[in-house]
């Protein structure tokens, strides 16, 4: 036999595939649909072991669906607008969208290397005008119904490259290319109205039973919900500036309302700007404030820090108890109120606060078991369950019954002519601010009139295309630089006007890009609706953890607001029912005698037993094998897609990809690990064509009957036939992987016996080979397309149906029963299925365990529960 050549063979199958169009999807395919999906790639310039990785799961799911006679959609495009194609107009002078392009060129090429059933003409880059043409449809209607909302937002501005920063862009208060101090500017912004549909969001996370719980878990967190009490508390008048009265604060725990020590508001909040008139040393304090990132984390790790505003509150059960007010850095305006009571000893962030400023802590929540009197609370707040403690007539209860008490008569106590408490669902989801001050992004279509304010571009002018003509070289945004394409006559007056000139945040591009695939052809709609609603929603989407919350948040937002614009109407309104998260590509890295990084190309590795060594392969000098790590440029331990394909072969790729972790872990690649995998492709090889003369001289009709050998191997292969698919259908890969090298194991040992086999034997060898390849295929396409030439199988096995289980084949021989000697285990007992009872007694009777439980005392009884255990009574 000769070696399999991947090399030679592979892109013969690819133009195979290709030219019968095997692959292509069709509308009007009545089937059952399975609408398998990866999160579509940037197109950086080349695609990395972690596209291999995720491309290659979502492969082998589409093949077995596709071959358990599925209607299989699973398509391929371009998320291809963002700040990287920007960034190389400005660094290599060439235009974002030639750059775009070229790179999808480039990722695609690489792509088709990897021998995946794509259907290719579905292809899209959100880049291109008719895409985003329907986005920009899409923005005027849920403008219409109350969707889309211009507000004035706070964002972080950098001065000296002019332009908003988002907040992981801003480090220690500075912008992370120009290093300027970053300011806090009040500009009008587009959002999409997501908190509208907060609670519905959240509910329908339980109808996802599909989806990591985790991920489901941070999409709950990230939204937020909570259940508390807004109170509004009087403010004393001979310390308040005039004008004001009251200040209404949120709260999830008015239980300790008699625990308050300070009241505290953000520095935009208005009480803090009236404060600020009157007091220069807090304006000073709230300009500090403002030139602070808006960074949840920044917010968290920075040092609580606060001024009395000298304003004091009254207590709202108690007019002689007042409370100081502060501006704190820690409040934020765009949460709840703006403005809270501090409870020290049960809040941390308060505690800190008060220990910074000697304002103590009074505990009105003690542990159970703990004495009240000795309960003193230190560094740590305690926010665990308990009983009302310092509380007046709170004492004695618990958390909830004391929260619902203040909640009774807070909502019936009366501050000027209305009620002091009212309850409350507060959301941590805040709207989505899709404005970006940049060029290379979905033009946002609305024209701004000095006469008729924000105009909508009429629908007749849709696509507004980007201008190609465009400079990069002043800093902000292009096109607020471009001469003419700004300048526009308002549509309603006809006067002089301007476009918005921001462009919409890339995740909008990557919210409705699935719902896209099902009719890339339609010109004159997003999405056509028989056939949207027929195909979503996607049945598997698998990606990155990293997306785990805004892009699958933003996405289910817009199938919803799609519904209400009548372009999508699916159950649950839910775009993915099923989702999979997977792990990373990681690899070890290597040290060079300089210290500096050698990358995997440049070092040779030995194995010696259990120690491994790395030489450079230039020169021999030693090398230090590293911890593993995220293939990273940086590291230097990326392998490129290219070079193992070039070397070994897509399909080793693609197999060594899927056999050692369990998907949803890091996988580590190794070079040992790639060379096992494609020794495995040889011996798959071998046995195929071992196999094809017996097969080929097998009886064709089925025997009547079969020797023993002959129902152990079909015992194997049914058994893996159902194992494998078991496997794929929870995306175990790894293990379909090794019940499939399990059974070649079987295969292999049947062939090496089997000189001249049986006419039963030998078709059970046809079988059985012919399955072997089925099983195979979805995870090395090419290598079963030549098997199946080899055994002489007509037509594609890419186009074959999962071959059918025969039940009967499944059943295991043998059983295997716990026995218990009077009531403990002492050992157990394996037994033919269909033994009878008499057979197991004498079997479990000489056990030497049994026989030993039960020392010289005879057997009373010998019960046996058919197929669950046996109970010796002695
Ligand atoms: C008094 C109190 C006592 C609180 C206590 C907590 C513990 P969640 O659950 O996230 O909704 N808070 C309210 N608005 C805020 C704002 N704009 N910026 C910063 N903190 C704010 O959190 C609600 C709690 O966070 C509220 O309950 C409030 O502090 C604080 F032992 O009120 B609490
Ligand atoms: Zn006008």
């Amino acid at each position: 036999n000769e070696r399999y050549n991947a090399r030679e063979s592979e892109p013969t199958w690819q133009a195979k595939w290709d030219e019968a169009k095997i692959f292509a999807t069709r509308n009007d395919d009545l089937r059952k649909k399975y609408y398998v999906l990866e999160m579509f790639p940037y197109p950086s310039g080349r695609i990395h072991m972690g596209h291999v990785r995720n491309y290659t799961m979502g492969d082998v799911v589409a093949r077995t669906m596709r071959a358990r006679g599925y209607n299989v959609l699973h398509p391929m495009g371009w998320d291809a607008f963002g700040l990287p194609a920007e960034n190389a107009a400005i660094e290599r002078k060439v235009a974002p969208k030639a750059w775009t392009y070229d790179n999808i060129a480039a990722m695609k090429k690489q792509l088709q290397t990897m021998g995946l059933s794509l259907d290719w003409a579905r292809e899209f880059a959100t880049c291109d005008p008719s895409y985003y043409k329907h986005q920009q449809k899409m923005f005027l209607d849920f403008l219409k119904v109350g969707l889309v909302e211009r507000e004035k937002r706070k964002l972080n501005w950098d001065p000296v490259d002019m332009t908003v920063l988002a907040n992981e862009q801003v480090i220690d208060g500075r912008g992370w290319r120009s290093g300027a101090v970053v300011e806090l500017r009040e500009m009008n912004q587009w959002v999409f109205k997501i908190t509208k549909y907060a609670q519905e969001l959240l509910d329908a996370l339980d109808t996802l039973d599909r989806w990591p719980d985790k991920v489901r878990l941070m999409q709950r967190n990230w939204i937020g919900r909570s259940e508390g009490l807004m109170v509004r508390f009087a403010l004393d008048a001979a310390t308040t500036p005039a004008g004001e009265t009251e200040l209404k604060i949120f709260t999830t725990r008015p239980d300790t309302l008699f625990g308050a020590k300070f009241m505290a508001i953000a520095a935009d909040h208005p009480l803090a700007q009236a404060a600020a008139a009157k007091d220069p040393k807090v304006a000073a304090f709230i300009e500090d404030c403002k030139k602070r990132g808006t960074a949840q984390a920044e917010i968290d790790t920075a040092e609580k820090q606060g001024i009395d505003t000298g304003i004091r509150a009254v207590h709202p059960f108690d007019p002689s108890w007042k409370l100081p007010v502060y501006v704190a850095n820690f409040v934020l305006m765009e949460y709840g109120t703006g403005a809270i009571f501090g409870c020290p000893a049960h809040d941390q962030r308060d505690l800190d606060f008060v220990n910074k400023y000697q304002l103590g802590n009074t505990p009105v929540v003690c542990p159970e078991g703990q004495d009240p009197a000795s309960f003193v609370i230190t560094d740590t707040a305690y926010d665990g369950d308990g009983r009302l403690i310092n509380s007046r007539f709170l004492d004695g209860k618990t958390i909830a019954e004391a929260k619902e008490e203040v909640a009774r008569r807070l909502e019936t106590a009366q501050l000027a002519g209305a009620p002091v408490g009212e309850r409350k669902v507060n959301f941590r989801l805040r709207d989505w601010g899709i404005s970006r001050q940049r060029y290379w992004g979905c033009p946002i279509p609305i024209i701004h009139c000095p006469t008729c304010d924000v105009v909508p571009v009429p629908d007749a002018d849709l696509p507004v295309v980007l201008p190609e003509d465009v400079s990069f070289d002043k800093p902000g945004n292009a096109l607020d630089h471009h001469p003419t394409w700004k300048h526009v006559t308002c549509p309603q007056c006809g006067g002089k006007a301007v476009r918005e000139t921001d462009t919409m945040d890339t995740f909008v591009d990557s919210s409705w890009y699935f719902a896209r695939f099902t009719d890339p052809w339609n010109t004159e709609a997003p999405t056509t609706p028989d056939v949207v609603n027929r195909m979503m929603p996607v049945d598997q989407y698998i990606g990155g953890v990293e997306h785990a919350i805004l892009h699958l948040l933003y996405s289910r937002f817009f199938t919803r607001a799609m519904k209400a614009t009548g372009h999508i109407d699916i159950k649950h309104d839910e775009p993915f029912a099923g989702l999979f998260t997977q792990g990373m590509v990681v690899h070890e890295t290597y040290r060079k005698a300089d210290g500096h990084y050698a990358s995997p190309a440049e070092v040779a590795i030995t194995v010696d037993g259990d120690q491994r060594r790395a030489t450079l392969i230039d020169g021999g000098g030693p090398v230090e094998i590293g911890p593993i790590e995220k293939m990273s440029k940086s590291k230097r331990n990326t392998v490129d897609p290219d070079d193992i394909i070039g070397t070994y072969g897509a399909d080793t790729a693609r197999w060594f990809m899927l056999s050692d972790s369990p998907p949803d872990r890091d996988v580590i690649w190794s070079e040992e690990g790639v060379k096992g995998a494609s020794r495995f492709v040889q011996r798959l090889w071998r046995m195929v064509n071992d196999a094809a003369p017996i097969a080929a001289a097998a009886p064709a009709e089925r025997p009547a009957s079969f020797g023993a050998e002959a129902v152990a191997l079909r015992k194997a292969a049914h058994g893996a036939l159902d194992k494998v698919l078991s496997g794929i259908e929870r995306l175990a890969f790894n293990v379909s992987l090794a019940h499939i090298r399990e059974f070649s194991n079987t295969l292999g040992d049947v062939l090496a016996r089997a000189q001249t086999p049986s006419p039963d034997l030998a078709w059970a060898i046809r079988e059985s080979t012919v399955i072997l390849v089925q099983l195979f295929h979805p995870m090395m396409p090419h290598l079963a397309e030549e098997c199946w030439a080899v055994l002489g199988q007509t037509g594609l096995v890419s186009e074959a149906l999962w071959p059918q289980i025969e039940p009967d084949l499944l059943v295991e021989d043998s059983i295997t029963l716990p026995v218990q000697v009077n009531g403990k285990k002492r050992g157990e007992v394996t037994v033919p299925r269909d033994a009878p009872t008499g057979e197991i007694e004498a079997a479990v009777l000489a056990l030497d365990a049994v026989k030993q439980a039960l020392g010289d005392k005879p057997v009373r009884k010998v019960i046996v529960v058919p197929q669950r255990i046996v109970n010796v009574v002695g």
